[in-house]
């Protein structure tokens, strides 16, 4: 299959990062052990790989914009292009020595996103897709699930942790999705849960509060992929908001009625206690 000019640059930017992260990440193995610990050596290991990211890009469409997990936003002269990267998506997964980490670069047109590549390089995963050209793993064609039902489904998500996110409302959705479904994973890198949903590894995902650079190139691959995306009660999604619930056809409208019950059920509990002045 040959790839398209756009998709090669965005490949290779990934691929020369991920190498240089697999040789970090080999280092972090031995740091684990270290009184020091490997937290620095890892912010430094996803900066390096943004740098790399960014030369490689700009070498090729100089006048391209960014916005990157690092840097933050960076205009270019072109105002209708602009990358969306996450050189280090997994970052916990990484600092602990689990092989679940991606790169991951997006290319927005006229804010919508065109096209997306993630690589996986400790599995040697590398996802592509482009508007109109399908998805792909390692240049195979991928689909969504055909599954239909929630009792066949398999569902990623994110666990708020320490400091992050609405862990009382999450305990809801993880109280109502556990009970209906064939069971949840959970991998701690937003782009791979939305590959693995692409190549019908995993039936759906869902998650709040992400970033724009987490979830913008694996929406182009499960798109492509076939697969249905909105934000969590089933209103349009929007890449710069970063609530995510997705699937194929039956599969993320099921896992909407799950989240708005589990929706429900919380206010109910809430209401309730409010009622009755218990906490
Ligand atoms: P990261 O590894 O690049 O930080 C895991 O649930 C997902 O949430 C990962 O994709 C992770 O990306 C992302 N994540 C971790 N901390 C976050 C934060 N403070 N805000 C938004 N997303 C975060
Ligand atoms: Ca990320």
């Amino acid at each position: 299959m040959a790839r398209s000019a756009l998709l090669n640059v965005m490949t290779q930017a990934a691929m020369k990062a991920g190498r240089a992260l697999t040789r970090d990440f080999g280092e972090v193995q031995n740091l684990q052990v270290s009184m020091k610990g490997p937290a620095d050596f890892v912010s430094n290991a996803d900066r390096r790989a943004e740098e790399i990211v960014f030369q490689e890009l700009s070498r090729v469409r100089p006048d391209w914009g960014f916005l990157m997990e690092e840097r933050g936003e960076i205009e270019g002269r072109d105002p209708q292009h602009r990358w969306i990267v996450d050189p280090l998506d997994g970052t916990t997964n990484f600092l602990h020595g689990i092989p679940m980490f991606s790169v991951s670069i997006a290319l927005e047109r006229d804010g919508q996103l065109v096209a997306g590549v993630i690589f996986n390089p400790a599995m040697d995963e590398l996802y592509t897709a482009e508007k109109g050209g399908g998805a792909f793993l390692n240049d195979r064609r991928i689909r969504v699930a055909a599954r239909k039902t929630l009792p066949e489904g398999l569902f990623g998500t994110g666990i708020p942790f320490l400091g992050r996110g609405d862990h009382a409302g999450f305990l809801y959705e993880l109280r109502q999705i556990m009970s209906e479904t064939a069971g949840i994973r959970r991998m701690g890198a937003a782009s791979l849960d939305l590959a693995y949903v692409a190549a019908g590894r995993l039936d759906g995902f869902w998650e709040q509060a992400l970033q724009p650079w987490d979830v913008a190139a694996g929406i182009v691959l499960l798109r492509e992929a076939g697969g249905f995306v909105t934000g969590l009660s089933g209103e349009k999604f929007d890449h710069m908001r970063g609530d995510v619930a997705c699937g194929n056809e039956f599969m993320h409208k099921a896992l909407v009625d799950q989240l708005k019950t589990a929706a429900q059920k919380r206010k109910r509990a809430t209401s309730t206690s409010a009622e009755t002045g218990s906490a």
